[in-house]
């Protein structure tokens, strides 16, 4: 089974809808399987999104991901990587198609609530930098045989 990292970003802690996002992996069929709240430290922010250092954004974006509590979770299931990113909907809110998480709550791409891995080997680094191996569940949900053939 694939796993991927999710983060609400502090934008939409404040916003309150981490329980709306939680809703909607939950109910898509996606498996719970690590969930935090924290402040997250300039170190994790820059290692985080370091492909992006040399971006004229990169100070805002690590201003901004620190400036407030982040809600990291790992979700679970067959094609979780590119369904979630689907389910999050394109990096500018305002491009996003509405169903979408950031095409329903969101308006700026400095503000687009929440991130997703975008592939297998960031969803692997991703989960190891924020999550220690003991902070995440293997478990099987009981619907399991009503959500897979
Ligand atoms: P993604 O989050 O949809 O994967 P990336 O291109 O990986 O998008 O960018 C990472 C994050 O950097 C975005 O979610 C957004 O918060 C921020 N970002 C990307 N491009 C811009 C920009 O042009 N201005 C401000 N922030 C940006």
């Amino acid at each position: 089974m694939e796993r991927t990292f999710i983060a609400v970003k502090p934008d939409g802690v404040q916003r309150g809808i981490v329980g709306e996002i939680v809703r909607r992996f939950e109910t898509k069929g996606f498996t719970l399987v690590g969930l935090k709240l924290l402040q997250v430290s300039r170190e994790l922010a820059e290692q985080h999104y370091d492909v992006h250092k040399e971006r004229p954004f990169f100070p805002s974006l690590v201003e901004f991901i620190t400036s407030g509590p982040v809600v990291a979770m790992v979700w679970e299931g067959e094609g979780v990587i590119a369904s979630a990113r689907k389910l999050i909907g394109a990096t500018n809110p305002l491009s996003a198609e509405p169903g979408t998480i950031r095409g329903d709550f969101g308006v700026s791409i400095g503000r687009n609530l929440i991130h997703g891995s975008d592939a297998p080997e960031t969803a692997q680094r991703e989960i190891g930098l924020w999550f220690k191996d003991e902070e995440l569940v293997s478990w099987q949900p009981t619907i399991t045989p009503w959500l897979y053939e």
